[in-house]
């Protein structure tokens, strides 16, 4: 039994057709219903039209990415138990349309961070990008966030005082937007919510977001029981804290406390190798090997990290994760399963056609479409030489 190719689908607004998913060579439709505002009950009526839109085109719906958590339950103000059942519901929801793979994070307010979304590489492919100096200029002139400074190297913040002097402010604005970007179709946030956010969060601290979590994990574990649901939590990207805001799900301990502190099997992890890739105190071969019992759904791409921590997303196979490595052990922890662990390969560079094309960033499909197919042939090489 082989992994489960599969692709994410934003819906029907997605640019790449389900069409174009099938030429691809993925089976695996990673999809959510990103309209619904967060915290809504996902409707049965509502999940049964998308399953239907995805196997009309021969494709199955085999992940839910994401059923996003409200911040009333990661933060667990007065509002957490209303949204904790919302939860509860939309679960029992999926698993009545036969959707038993769920992937979520606990990243304060935002989602995936970057600086620039089309670093153009040598071969003139674009890749996004995650860079400390342009980040530092985002929180020190734009966010202005009290005592920033101490976050940084002092290198880092000179470079930041540096360029914020020779940038326009279309520059300006373009860093803002790129930083407070969400998901697609799910919306950004504005300042004045970040700095907002920054200061419960403060309060909240990183053992009470671990807290958080767990009484989030113990308050859904008895639905996903029932229902034989699987949650994984998606890695924190990038996997270190930005901004002022704790990370709890950043390193193997972090993803080792979490399995154990409640230490139920749907419980799991949606194992990201390039957002652990990202942090330098992270080999993904080592975490996967330590938590892969509790690895239901995996995100394959790479990253190339330089001297100070600033990262790009290089080739699949190209990169400083060991995607061999990764693959390997996936491989292995896969013939232990009696369903395959789906895998889909994450951000794709935009390159050749995509390039004239309106895509959502990371999303395009030329360059995932070349990602998947390298995953795929690293997997069968594998597969033929050592089982
Ligand atoms: C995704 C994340 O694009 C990405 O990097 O892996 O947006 C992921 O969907 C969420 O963090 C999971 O909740
Ligand atoms: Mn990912």
């Amino acid at each position: 039994m082989t992994l489960l190719q599969s692709w994410r689908w934003y819906g029907p607004n997605d640019p790449v057709t389900l069409q174009d998913i099938k030429q691809a060579g993925a089976t695996g439709i990673v999809s959510a219903l990103h309209h619904v505002p967060h915290g809504a009950v996902w409707q049965l009526e509502e999940i049964q039209e998308r399953k239907r839109i995805i196997e009309e085109a021969g494709l199955t719906w085999a992940v839910v990415e994401s059923v996003p958590v409200h911040e009333a339950i990661k933060t667990r103000n007065a509002d957490c138990e209303l949204y904790l059942e919302n939860y509860r519901q939309s679960l029992r929801n999926l698993a009545a349309c036969g959707l038993k793979t769920v992937c979520y994070n606990f990243m304060p307010v935002l989602d995936w961070t970057r600086t620039n979304l089309e670093l153009e590489l040598e071969n003139g492919a674009k890749a996004l990008y995650f860079d400390w100096a342009d980040l530092a200029v985002f929180d020190l002139f734009i966010l202005k966030r009290a005592g920033a400074e101490q976050d940084y190297a002092p290198a880092i913040v000179a470079k930041a005082k540096e360029r914020h002097k020779q940038s326009s402010e279309t520059d300006l604005k373009r860093l803002h937007d790129i930083i407070l970007m969400g998901v697609p179709t799910e919306g950004s946030i504005t300042l004045e919510q970040l700095t907002d956010s920054i200061e419960i969060y403060k309060n909240i601290g990183h053992a009470g977001l671990q807290e958080n979590l767990a009484y989030f994990l113990e308050s859904i574990m008895d639905v996903c029981e029932e229902e034989g649901i699987v949650m994984t939590i998606h890695p924190d990207d990038p996997p270190f804290p930005i901004l002022g805001l704790p990370r709890i799900a950043s390193s193997k301990e972090d993803l080792l406390h979490i399995i154990q502190r409640v230490d139920r099997k749907p419980n799991g992890i949606c194992f990201c190798t390039g957002s652990l890739g990202a942090g330098g105190h992270n080999n993904p071969v080592e975490i996967l090997k330590a938590v892969g019992h509790r690895v239901y759904f995996a995100h394959l791409r790479n990253v190339r990290k330089d001297a100070e921590g600033n990262f790009f997303e290089s080739d699949h196979l190209d990169g400083d994760v060991d995607m061999y490595g990764v693959m390997r052990e996936l491989v292995a922890i896969n013939r232990e399963r009696e369903q395959p662990i789906p895998f889909r390969p994450d951000h794709g560079h935009q390159m050749l056609d995509d390039l004239h094309k309106v895509t959502n960033p990371g999303y395009s499909a030329i360059g995932r479409l070349k990602g998947l197919a390298e995953l795929r042939g690293l997997e069968m090489g594998i597969e033929r030489s050592l089982y």
